[in-house]
């Protein structure tokens, strides 16, 4: 029986344990990264572990030697099945264990995916260099392939490193205001309003006065007017994927007729 506070990670009683393992060649590339802001202070309140580990550790040659040449030619070379297998058998420890290979052919990375990923109790990272693993690695261990965008990036490294960011803030205790990671833009579904701080004048340009105006029931409907206008220019995609209340449904028209009365006004000055 457990007296006095109730354990650290057992939030609903199930987290026993939020282990992270990066299998990687580079690990001095994680060496920064995890050692600062949010997940530095994850793993300080011990809400957090995560380790990081030399693939060359598990390779048995003098020269620890990772990868070889394709089979059926070509350039580049291919990540060896060998020592991945003997490191994610050391890492899984018993655990009950997901392992997430990252990789271009991946699902596409998202805060969904980033939710489900915050409540596994350990997750094993591969990251892959060269022309990437030999595909009996994902397949052999039945990993998630995880992608983070349609962009050629060199390595495995920083798409672990943007998982572990986007994953890490939504683990229970780990933002110190656990209201901001609800509000972030895409848990909302929509683009952030923009934010503004002192001077109220800089350079010419001047803070949007409602924001001075002490009208906090103004001030929230005017950022929600602007959250809705930028998603609506900047990516039309997310709108319909929101579920919008009658107010945003109000404050779409409201934009959708400034618009046409802007279009008409600069057509009149035109002519
Ligand atoms: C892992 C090797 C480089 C990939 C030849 C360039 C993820 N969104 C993403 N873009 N790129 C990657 C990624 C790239 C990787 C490896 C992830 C391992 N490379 C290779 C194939 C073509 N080079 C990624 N997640």
């Amino acid at each position: 029986m457990w007296r006095g506070l109730r354990p650290p990670n057992t939030e609903e009683g199930r987290r026993v344990l939020n282990r992270f393992d990066i299998l990687t060649l580079f690990p001095a590339m994680f060496q920064g990264p995890l050692h600062e802001s949010i997940l530095r202070r994850a793993q300080d309140k011990g809400l957090v572990t995560i380790g990081v580990h030399d693939l060359r550790t598990w390779t048995h040659d003098r020269h620890h030697v990772v990868d070889d040449v394709p089979y059926g030619g070509g350039a580049g070379m291919v990540l060896k099945p060998e020592p991945v297998f003997e490191a994610v058998e050391a890492l899984r420890g018993g655990f009950d264990s997901t392992v997430v290979a990252l990789t271009p052919q991946g699902l596409p990375f998202s805060q969904r995916l980033a939710s489900e990923l915050a409540h596994l109790s350990h997750v094993i990272l591969l990251c892959g260099r060269y022309e990437g693993f030999d595909d009996r690695i994902p397949q052999g261990l039945h990993a998630l392939e995880v992608s983070i965008g349609d962009f050629v990036l060199s390595g495995g490294e920083i798409p672990a490193l943007v998982l572990l960011d986007a994953t890490v803030r939504l683990i229970p205790g780990v933002l110190g205001d656990e209201t901001s990671a609800l509000s972030d833009s895409f848990a909302t579904g929509l683009l952030e309003h923009p934010h503004y701080t002192r001077p109220p004048t800089f350079r010419g340009m001047a803070v949007p006065p409602i924001l001075l105006s002490g009208d906090h029931q103004a001030i929230a409907r005017w950022r929600r007017k602007q959250a809705l206008r930028r998603t609506r220019e900047r990516r039309p995609d997310l709108l319909g994927l929101t579920s919008l209340s009658d107010l945003d449904r109000e404050l779409l028209t409201e934009i959708e007729m400034e618009g046409a009365h802007a279009k008409r006004a600069s057509r009149d000055i035109e002519s």
